[in-house]
């Protein structure tokens, strides 16, 4: 792929935003795939999905919502899906793994290490009333306690499964010692170079969302696996990180990830859609020369086996 060629994700929901935050979070099924498309139509070539309870929003490791998830996207564009096996911090690992030998995507997240991952200052932001559902008030607060658990034992099964299935992992690194730990699973043959790193930056919990960070992610990167080795992307979680990280990515020859999953803002105070934090991160790109890469750049680049191959 050249290298003014930048690769756009759109992460479309998470599990981490709740409804009440933002009036356009998707979580149906049907809105994850007009949100897919219009992501893809304005130069997203991978979106990065996460199941949702159809009744309520709330994050699901249900496999039948999962599928039918994957097959309206499929149905409405060729973009690479990245499929989450983050889940939620609530989820167990083998919750969260099901997904690949389940519907063996091109692509699945692969988060490494244990962690705080925490949200719940966003509660302070609402009264009880405000909440559209039971499940949010909860879901905030109580992320105070929480362990997302990634052991060595549990990344080692997901890469397994990832190996069985024909899905290629895309590492999420929150702090630099996860460089250290993906380091030692190519060392134990787990894994095998080029390396698709994506760095989150900014959550609680994990390295912040600054350019001295990410030079250190970088720099830490460069030592332990060397530039060739390795292709990376970032997410600066919240406003406006996603969009100085993303420029930072854009232009140090990095790729970037937008969406509502990780940034629910266009504009300070601007509730934004989905392919509108696209646009945006598109038009910065052009400003720099650099330009969309299509899910065919994409797949070549990345080694992934194609639509065709996948099990939904
Ligand atoms: N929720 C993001 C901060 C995953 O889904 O596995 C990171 C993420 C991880 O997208
Ligand atoms: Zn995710």
């Amino acid at each position: 792929m050249q290298p003014h060629k930048i690769i756009v994700t759109a992460a479309l929901t998470g599990a981490v935003t709740v409804p009440t935050q933002t009036p356009h979070l998707p979580w149906k099924v049907e809105d994850l795939a007009e949100d897919a498309a219009r992501c893809a139509e304005a130069g997203a070539a991978i979106i990065h999905i996460h199941a949702r309870n159809q009744q309520n929003g709330a994050p699901s490791s249900d496999m039948e919502v999962y599928g039918e998830i994957l097959k309206a996207i499929k149905a409405r564009t060729d973009a690479v899906i990245c499929a989450s096996t983050g889940g939620s911090v609530r989820m167990t690992p083998a919750e969260r793994v099901r997904v690949v030998p389940t519907w063996k995507p091109e692509l699945a997240s692969c988060n490494m290490g244990s962690m705080n991952f925490s949200v719940h200052p966003i509660a302070r932001r609402f009264q009880d009333q405000d909440y559209l559902f039971p499940w949010e008030k909860e879901w905030l607060e109580g992320s105070e306690d929480a362990i997302f658990p990634n052991t060595f034992r549990s990344i080692k099964h997901f890469l397994q499964e990832m190996e069985k299935a024909g899905t290629r992992p895309e590492f999420e690194i929150y702090d630099v010692g996860h460089l250290y730990n993906l380091a030692f699973m190519v060392r134990e043959g787990y894994v095998e170079p080029p390396l698709w790193l994506q760095f989150v930056m900014g959550v609680l919990g994990g390295i912040q969302a600054t350019l001295y960070d990410l030079m250190h992610l970088l720099d830490t990167a460069n030592r332990l696996f060397g530039p060739e080795n390795y292709r990376w992307s970032v997410i600066g979680a919240g406003y406006p990180h996603q969009f100085t990280m993303c420029t930072a990515a854009i232009m140090l020859g990095g790729h970037a990830r937008v969406g509502l999953e990780d940034n629910i803002f266009l504009r300070r105070g601007v509730f934004a859609r989905n392919h509108e934090l696209v646009e945006k991160i598109v038009r910065i790109a052009a400003e720099f020369e650099r330009e969309p890469a299509t899910p065919a750049e994409v797949r070549a680049f990345l080694g992934l086996k194609g639509l065709e191959n996948v099990g939904f």
